[in-house]
């Protein structure tokens, strides 16, 4: 049964963050639904998805980046006509969640904006729970850390295990109703409202 308005939406999100802490692996878990054992350094890959997010049909392109470092930035063409992004680590690597906050800087300076519709994402939460909890891992990243650092962005919040489909959706869901609240409040983009956009189902189709 189609009950949307039969227009499609165009939105392009990057999925950004250090290396090693399953960006590529969220992505194919999102839109192949499957998980990706090995690891394959990634260069640059790009994926489609159609989702519907109330009446509407978007396609979604995903840009599934190479990972980042201090030094590094976000290949510029990844950039061009971005809508929102989503920063990736992993709750098993302090070092990955210490540069969440660089690597937004870098891309609202590279894009010129002030703001951009962001969910911060911790993945590999299997792995946390397998060292116990986390509390007592100097390495890991506990739920708590990672939503306050999210508010202090003015971001969203998901943590995430790409290994088990735990809050893969949820991912993309929050990512796409604070570009619409964006948009809606900023036009182009341009807004500093993280907005949470309306309180529409998402279907993944
Ligand atoms: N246990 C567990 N392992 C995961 C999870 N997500 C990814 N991995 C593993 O972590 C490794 C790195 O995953 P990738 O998805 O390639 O990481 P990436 O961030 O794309 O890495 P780069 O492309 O180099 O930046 C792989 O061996 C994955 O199987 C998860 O949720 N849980
Ligand atoms: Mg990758």
């Amino acid at each position: 049964m189609n009950t949307t308005n039969g227009l499609s939406k165009h939105r392009k999100i990057a999925v950004v963050g250090a290396r090693n802490v399953g960006k590529s692996s969220l992505t194919v878990q999102y839109v192949e639904s499957h998980f990706v054992e090995s690891y394959y350094p990634t260069i640059e890959n790009q994926f489609t998805k159609q989702v519907v997010l109330g009446k509407t049909n978007y396609t979604l392109e995903i840009c599934d980046t190479a990972g980042q470092d201090e030094f590094s930035l976000v290949n510029t063409k990844s950039l061009i006509g971005l809508k929102g992004v989503a920063i990736v680590y992993s709750c098993v690597n302090r070092a990955s969640f210490e540069i969440v906050e660089l690597i937004r800087d870098k891309i609202i300076d590279q894009l010129g904006l002030e703001h951009i519709p962001t969910v911060v994402v911790a993945n590999k939460i299997d792995l946390r729970e397998e060292l116990g909890d986390g509390g007592d891992s100097v390495a890991a990243v506990t739920r708590l850390e990672g939503a306050a650092l999210a508010k202090r962005l003015n971001a969203g919040f998901v943590e995430c295990s790409a290994k088990l489909n735990v809050g893969v959706n949820d991912v993309v869901l929050q990512l796409l109703k604070r570009i619409e609240g964006h948009d809606l409040t900023g036009g182009n983009g341009n807004g500093s409202n993280g907005g949470n956009g309306g309180e529409t189902g998402c279907i993944v189709i």
